[in-house]
């Protein structure tokens, strides 16, 4: 007989459990960390076409598979970016030439986005090594934070952009203060990638669209939408796709900066921004060179290799990411028409960094590691080399070639060690340039 001992306390766990089970998506239950229990999937084949043609010449690539794979991730994935051009005014706002103690000439330029005076700011940083007699190559990515958190600078603008909180970084009610300024300075390491001679640019990727779900009313969106329209279809962009649409637009202002050589601009990102520097990479061919540090899900990692973040996952946490389209492969990856190597090698002949964290299992090493793997076919059509091995190399072991890729120990982060590689890794490919 069940005494009432046993009887009551699983009545009590069931009536606790069963409505946080109700509400739970299926997705959250699902997240693997161990090797041992990934499942066996197939990768589509990268230079297969739908109709069952294989591309094997560049031209091939160029003309029909290339296209086709873009569309793909722009329908089913990030959403297309409007062609739509809005009006963009820019304004230089400050300009010091002895920036950093003289090392370096600061500038900060704000781009007023659309048509209102009140609408989406872009607010750029901008420094150069002062040392240089000729054009500069750049390393150019997005922010969390503020541009104000890359370095203690006390000139740079405190960004007036909604930001995620966080009181330790001097984020309070969602507004960047005076004490959020350095607070990520060890991840942008500005004087040592000026003194290998490249520029330092940065925005926040919260000017373009602030990364919290609001239906897609208080960023750059509403610029584009057709009379009558109040939220992106299913198959237009969500908020990588705006913080991508961002970088591409950075890139228009380093063209018209003398001192850049804008025709070797590495566009790079950290995490979520490393999807979005992936992605801008794809799309945007004048991106020379393309770094995504432990992009994880939706970035170099496959999807289909059920380890650490699914689509699921993401597509609940962030339901704001991606376009709505790709919502259907939710606990679905199998039926995936693509995956991420296919992202990777859009970017290909440029070379290509990729790069993960030993103790970051959440955005799977091993599958950013055969997300670039994968990729290397596109390479080869072009008589590039990838990777250089078909195994997952120890720590702090780079390979690569026109792919380069490395794990490092440690969490997710962007630590010295990822620095020194991808700054040896430009070297490498814009000495030659
Ligand atoms: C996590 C998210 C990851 C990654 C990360 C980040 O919460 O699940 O996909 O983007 O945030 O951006 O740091």
């Amino acid at each position: 007989m069940i005494s009432k001992w046993t009887f009551f306390p699983g009545l009590i766990f069931l009536a606790l459990w069963l409505p946080a089970a109700a509400t739970r998506p299926a997705a959250q239950n699902a997240v693997n960390q161990e090797e041992s229990k990934v499942k066996p999937y197939t990768l589509p084949d990268l230079l297969t076409g739908g109709n069952g043609k294989k591309a094997l010449t560049v031209q091939d690539w160029e003309k029909w598979r290339r296209p086709e794979i873009l569309r793909m991730l722009e329908s089913e994935m990030y959403g297309r970016t409007p062609k739509k051009r809005i009006e963009i005014r820019r304004q230089v706002i400050e300009e010091d030439t002895k920036a950093l103690g003289g090392k370096a000439t600061r500038k900060q330029l704000a781009l007023f986005l659309g048509e209102k005076l009140n609408g989406p700011r872009l607010d750029v940083l901008i420094y150069l090594p002062n040392q240089a007699a000729r054009p500069v190559p750049a390393f150019l990515g997005l922010n969390f934070n503020g541009n104000q958190a890359v370095h203690s600078d006390p000139a740079i603008l405190i960004s007036r952009s909604w930001q995620r909180e966080n009181r330790d970084n001097g984020i309070i009610d969602h507004r960047a203060t005076e004490s959020s300024r350095g607070v990520d300075a060890s991840r942008w390491m500005v004087e040592k990638v000026l003194a290998r001679g490249y520029a330092v640019v940065t925005a926040c990727y919260n000017d373009m669209d602030p990364d919290f779900d609001d239906g897609f009313q208080n960023g750059i969106q509403p610029l584009f939408y057709r009379p009558g329209q109040k939220t992106p279809a299913a198959d237009e962009w969500g908020a990588i796709g705006a913080w991508a649409w961002g970088l591409s637009r950075i890139l228009d202002v380093l063209e018209k900066e003398k001192a850049i050589d804008a025709r070797r601009v590495a566009v790079h990102g950290h995490s979520r921004l490393g999807k979005a520097a992936l992605w801008a990479g794809a799309q945007d061919r004048r991106f020379a060179l393309v770094i995504s540090n432990d992009s994880g899900c939706g970035g170099a990692a496959l999807s289909k290799r059920n380890f650490g973040e699914t689509v699921g996952r993401i597509n609940t946490s962030f339901p704001h990411w991606f376009c709505t389209s790709f919502r259907k492969y939710n606990d679905r990856e199998e039926a995936l028409p693509f995956d991420q190597h296919m992202l990777l090698a859009l970017i290909a002949p440029r070379p290509l960094y990729v790069a993960s964290a030993e103790e970051d299992l959440w955005a799977d090493p091993l599958g950013e590691f055969l997300g670039a793997k994968n990729a290397e076919p596109a390479y080869a059509l072009f008589s590039k080399a990838g990777l250089g091995t078909d195994r997952m190399p120890p720590v702090h072991q780079p390979v690569g070639d026109f792919i380069g890729y490395h794990i490092r120990a440690g969490k997710h982060n962007i630590t010295e060690y990822d620095w020194e590689q991808y700054l040896k890794f430009a070297d490498r490919h814009f000495q030659s340039k």
